[in-house]
């Protein structure tokens, strides 16, 4: 799963038009390196990230999912928490909708059910601007698998089949290094659930603070984490960096193929 970011510096139509055409090419080479799933998204969810409106975040996505779905056969996810976006992205071609909030925003559970759209339930602790002060768990790994293993019943019962729904415990989101280490240790707990697990580790802060590098040098740390993800069972890796991840990703499946 390939990370599109869509964040134009919103003064202009033509800056709008621009950024369409630059999200649209930035699909194409993601294509191109082996990406099956783009998701796309179109308001950040990092602490201090400035808020965006509802209208703001269509304007963003809507075009772009328009514009890959004219063009390209790939499964499109759109990255987003909440109702409307959700209900016109499907609208506009949009096969998952990818929420870190796991549908308990407004109208967002009615809304995938009246769908055949794919979702993603993460977890996080907290909401974005403050998850980061102070997470803590009891027990990180049986709180995360029972908050999904809920989301998921609660998404069942509103109608939304089993093989729609994957899941993902939510990398970095209300979680400390001990945290998301437990969690990719402990990953088979997850992965054997029956559900496909995501999972999003690409340049995060775990990468940088056990290496101590900075965004733009994570590449082969979050590498070594999605070799691990996928040795453990994990289904879909979220990345920046598509021809590495499916490099590393086609050497872990040629060693672990069955009958050999
Ligand atoms: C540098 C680069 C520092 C990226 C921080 C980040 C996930 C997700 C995000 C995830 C699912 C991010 C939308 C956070 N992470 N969705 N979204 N799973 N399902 N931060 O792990 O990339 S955004």
């Amino acid at each position: 799963m390939g990370i599109l970011n869509i964040t134009p510096d919103s003064f202009s139509d033509g800056g709008k038009f621009i950024a369409t055409k630059s999200a649209v090419e930035q699909a194409r080479l993601m294509i191109q390196e082996g990406a099956d799933i783009i998701d796309i998204g179109g308001e950040s969810t990092r602490p201090g990230a400035k808020l965006v409106s509802i209208q703001e975040e269509l304007d963003r996505v809507i075009p772009v999912v328009e514009q890959i779905r004219a063009e390209f056969p790939i499964t499109i996810s759109v990255d987003t928490n909440k109702a409307t976006v959700m209900y016109e992205a499907i609208r506009a071609g949009s096969d998952m909708i990818n929420d870190i909030m796991a549908l308990r925003g407004e109208n967002c559970l009615a809304t995938v059910a009246n769908s055949k759209a794919q979702v993603c339930l993460m977890h996080i602790q907290g909401e974005p601007r403050t998850m980061q002060n102070n997470p803590h768990y009891d027990d990180v790994v049986s709180e995360i698998k029972d908050f999904l293993l809920e989301r998921v019943k609660i998404c069942l019962d509103s109608g939304i089949a089993a093989n729609r729904i994957i899941i993902d415990p939510g990398f970095g989101f209300g979680k400390t290094l001990e945290h998301n280490l437990t969690l990719m240790r402990k990953l088979v707990d997850f992965t054997k659930l029956g559900y496909p697990v995501l999972v999003g580790v690409s340049r995060k802060s775990m990468i940088g603070t056990i290496l101590n590098k900075s965004v733009t040098e994570r590449l082969y740390g979050g590498i070594a984490l999605a070799v691990l993800a996928v040795n453990r069972g994990a289904n879909i890796i979220r990345t920046h960096d598509i021809a590495a991840t499916v490099d590393a990703i086609k050497i872990v499946q040629s060693v672990n193929v069955l009958n050999s």
